[in-house]
């Protein structure tokens, strides 16, 4: 008999980032694919990624391209894993030649959280007083938060989420802005003191949802990870993409999305700002959920008329001179 190599045969390879957070991720998406495919061997290697060896430097200026996803790229390129399971928002909207973004998982909730120190338990984001000290090193929250709360000092945070909250606990700063997804993945939803509104701060293109990037020949492996894709997040997430990709941000530029779907109505709203928070663009686009990248085109198209451009490519210029 000749034999073919079946998918029952085969030995997958995920690739993670070490930090807790994506290993949490990533078995996850091991437990829910073993689950589909029992006779399938699944297993996890783990790669440091540029991201997570710079962690001194404020994000924004050391670049966005791939930051947290470059090294896994390289090797599923070079067949030393199948695919990689990422934060989806920080993976760049444009994938290397030859890599595909395979499936999207069920997004957790999408927005931004505070978190505050003890002293302040009784504050929300609007009852902080003057100069109580915001830590974040997004500049999407950074831009929007400055324009609603200018009485407010931010200033930037690394390091992973509990290196974070230790730092937030000592008093080094009075509250920190973190995803709500985050916190939860990781078992410290208590953290969350308030969930902003959209009003207050719209989130990252992908904020909540896992990506799972592939080699985008792999046809058999494609047609598994459909299992664990969750078709209302991939159309969401495809038009925030499509928004953002057409925009040309990376993921450190003050942009954010909000999105809700209907039945087949999907309504996607996107806000481009400058860092100082002076400058603000926002509109609100709906249609099918068929068309989500044209909805994520027409909504940079209509933030594009409205001086979005000038916003972002005064961004590019300051961060290019690493100030
Ligand atoms: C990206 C940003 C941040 C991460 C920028 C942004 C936050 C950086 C910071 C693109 N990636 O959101 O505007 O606050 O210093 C990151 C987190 C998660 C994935 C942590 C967080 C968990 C949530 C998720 C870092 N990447 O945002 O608090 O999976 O969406």
């Amino acid at each position: 008999m000749t034999s073919v190599v079946s998918s029952s045969q085969r030995t997958i390879r995920i690739g993670s980032r070490k930090s807790q957070l994506a290993l949490v991720q990533t078995y996850w998406v091991q437990e829910q694919l073993q689950k589909s495919f029992p006779q399938i061997k699944f297993e996890v290697h783990t790669m440091a990624t540029q991201g997570d060896k710079i962690l001194d430097v404020a994000l924004a200026k050391i670049g966005d391209k791939g930051l947290f996803t470059k090294e896994l790229e390289l090797g599923m390129l070079n067949q030393e894993i199948d695919f990689a399971v990422h934060s989806l928002k920080d993976l760049p909207t444009r994938l290397p030649e030859g890599l595909a973004l395979a499936a999207i998982t069920e997004r957790e909730n999408p927005a931004d959280a505070l978190v505050v120190h003890e002293k302040f338990k009784d504050k929300q984001i609007d009852t902080l007083p003057p100069g109580a000290i915001v830590g974040t090193s997004s500049l999407r929250r950074l831009a929007q938060l400055r324009h609603h709360f200018p009485h407010l000092e931010f200033k930037d945070v690394r390091g992973n989420l509990n290196t974070r909250l230790s730092k937030l606990d000592a008093g080094e700063y009075d509250a920190l802005i973190l995803a709500v997804a985050g916190l939860e993945r990781l078992g410290m939803g208590d953290r969350v003191h308030q969930v902003l509104p959209a009003s207050v701060s719209l989130h990252a293109v992908g904020q909540g949802a896992l990506g799972i990037e592939c080699r985008a020949d792999d046809i058999e492996l494609i047609s598994m990870l459909k299992a664990i894709e969750h078709p209302q997040t991939r159309d969401r997430c495809l038009a925030e993409r499509a928004f953002l990709r057409d925009l040309e941000g990376g993921c450190q530029v003050p942009i954010g999305v909000n999105t809700a779907v209907s039945g087949d109505t999907l309504t996607l709203s996107g806000i481009v700002a400058s860092v100082d928070g002076q400058n603000l663009v926002q509109d609100t686009v709906s249609g099918t959920t068929a068309d989500a990248e044209k909805l994520g085109t027409e909504l940079a198209n209509r933030l594009r008329q409205q001086g979005a451009q000038s916003i972002l490519e005064e961004i590019f210029k300051t961060i290019q001179r690493g100030s």
